[in-house]
């Protein structure tokens, strides 16, 4: 048998003991191989990138390459998030299109397939993340790599109409159907995909999910990714997830917590969500004072100007909520700009009366299934999740709502808030049943018998 070797900007060498439970599931199936982890190292330098390998102690072999700044640019901040990113999210009016950019990502996809392919052996299995590497198994390919190559997209598909936006829609499409297998996060993303294939690809759909382009055999599937629920579940009953749950209890007295976490990314709904908040306290004023929203937003990729668009959007928008509603002994919408560990995530999550998650996209949405399994079986709180998440494909027991819809949302915060326990618990067993079953273990090795199987 071959070894597994994974693919992705970012790997496990640098997530350290904070490391989540993709890293956690990726690296299990690495160790049962003696595997491969092949990524971005961290580190920019001005010219000539090194590249270091080296063996874990459970004997996981790293290969990591540095990036210069010009492909640090090019590559990670342009390309794939400047551009993809937000077409990916439906967000065409903040892409950006660059002809040097798309350049960087290529020259980048091909040296990291170029350093890979002399670490491969004859069966090894290659697994290959997310949206920077949709050309990694073009690359590899024109580099002599025969063997199984499969690749999974943690992002959205767009509809076909939103790909095509992109000026390299039909290279990268085709690039991508160098790969055995592609793995999407819903059935909506299977469907948008396939529907370009056939529509822009002339692909041969007669044997779906096989595709024949060009003559090739590529398999598309649904692999709905999850979370180590028990690990979860755990980490909710921990010390660290206590002192959390004091800590907010001292600020929030007997008031109700209604809770919110998510990388600040424009893709979350975070405007969309406070908002809402202005709604409800507008059309509640009964709750003033009973009630308190604290949302926990990480500032991510501060490079690019529409995060810190965004951030800005949101200091000016928490400050007139607070400043409308709030009161001498009341603050109505509370949002830390910081992260903080799983276990006092957790920790708030179990206190939380709501959880807030009301993405305008998402590929699947992990903090939704956190939520979920971080609930007191005797009290749980209630999950208000986005129609636009993936993972609504699968918590149909949350109440969904649309995002945009600032009344909705904003009546159904006071649902949520008003839930009678009984109702509670038969919705949140049926989604703690869901999380459960589908976690990351079972979505690896999902994705990994289908990546193994004959096409
Ligand atoms: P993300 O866009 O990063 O992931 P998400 O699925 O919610 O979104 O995962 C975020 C993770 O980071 C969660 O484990 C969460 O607990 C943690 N996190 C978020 N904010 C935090 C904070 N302030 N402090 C500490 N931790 C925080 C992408 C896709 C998603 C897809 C995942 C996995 O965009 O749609 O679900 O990959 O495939």
């Amino acid at each position: 048998m071959g070894r597994l070797v994974a693919i992705s900007n970012r790997t496990a060498a640098d997530a350290g003991a904070q490391a989540g439970g993709l890293a956690v599931a990726v690296w299990d199936a690495l160790k049962a191989t003696g595997g491969l982890w092949a990524g971005w190292s961290g580190d920019i330098v001005s010219d000539s990138p090194g590249s270091k390998q080296f063996e874990s102690e459970d004997g996981v072999s790293f290969l990591l390459t540095d990036m210069t700044e010009d492909e640090h640019d090019g590559f990670y901040l342009r390309y794939s998030n400047s551009t993809l990113w937000p077409i990916f999210h439906y967000r065409v009016d903040l892409a950006t299109f660059d002809r040097g950019a798309f350049d960087h990502y290529l020259a980048v996809n091909e040296r990291l397939a170029n350093l890979t392919i002399e670490h491969l052996r004859e069966h090894d299995m290659v697994w290959v993340h997310d949206y920077h590497f949709l050309p990694m198994a073009d690359a590899l390919r024109r580099a002599g790599w025969k063997g199984r190559t499969g690749f999974f997209l943690h992002i959205p598909f767009p509809t076909p109409d939103m790909f095509r936006a992109l000026p390299e829609h039909s290279w990268l499409a085709r690039a991508l159907c160098q790969f055995d297998l592609i793995g999407f996060q819903s059935e909506s993303d299977r469907t948008n995909f396939e529907r370009y294939l056939v529509d822009s690809l002339d692909a041969d759909a007669s044997e779906a999910p096989i595709y024949t382009v060009a003559g090739r055999r590529v398999r598309v599937g649904v692999y709905p990714i999850g979370i180590d629920a028990a690990a979860f579940e755990e980490a909710a009953r921990s010390p660290a997830a206590g002192d959390a749950a004091a800590r907010i209890g001292r600020f929030l007295g007997n008031r109700d917590l209604i809770i919110g976490v998510d990388r600040m990314d424009y893709s979350k709904g975070l405007p969309q969500r406070f908002e809402a908040v202005g709604a409800f306290f507008d059309n509640h004023p009964e709750l003033h004072g009973k009630v308190s929203v604290t949302q926990i937003a990480t500032p991510s990729r501060t490079k690019v100007e529409e995060y810190r668009q965004l951030r800005y959007e949101l200091d000016q928008l928490v400050g007139r909520i607070n400043g409308d509603y709030g009161d001498l002994d009341w603050i109505p919408l509370r949002y830390l700009a910081r992260s903080y560990s799983r276990d006092e995530l957790a920790g708030l999550f179990r206190i939380a009366r709501v959880g807030l998650v009301t993405p305008l996209r998402d590929g699947m949405n992990l903090v939704a299934k956190e939520y979920v399994m971080a609930q007191d079986p005797e009290d749980p709180g209630v999950l208000i999740l986005s129609e636009f998440a993936g993972a609504a494909e699968q918590l149909h027991e949350a109440l969904i709502v649309n995002p945009h819809d600032r009344s909705t949302l904003a009546e159904t915060i006071r649902i949520a808030l008003t839930m009678p326990l009984e109702e509670r618990k038969r919705r949140w067993e049926a989604l703690r049943d869901v999380v459960r079953r589908t976690d990351i273990a079972w979505w690896r090795d999902l994705f990994l018998n289908d990546l193994r199987a004959k096409i």
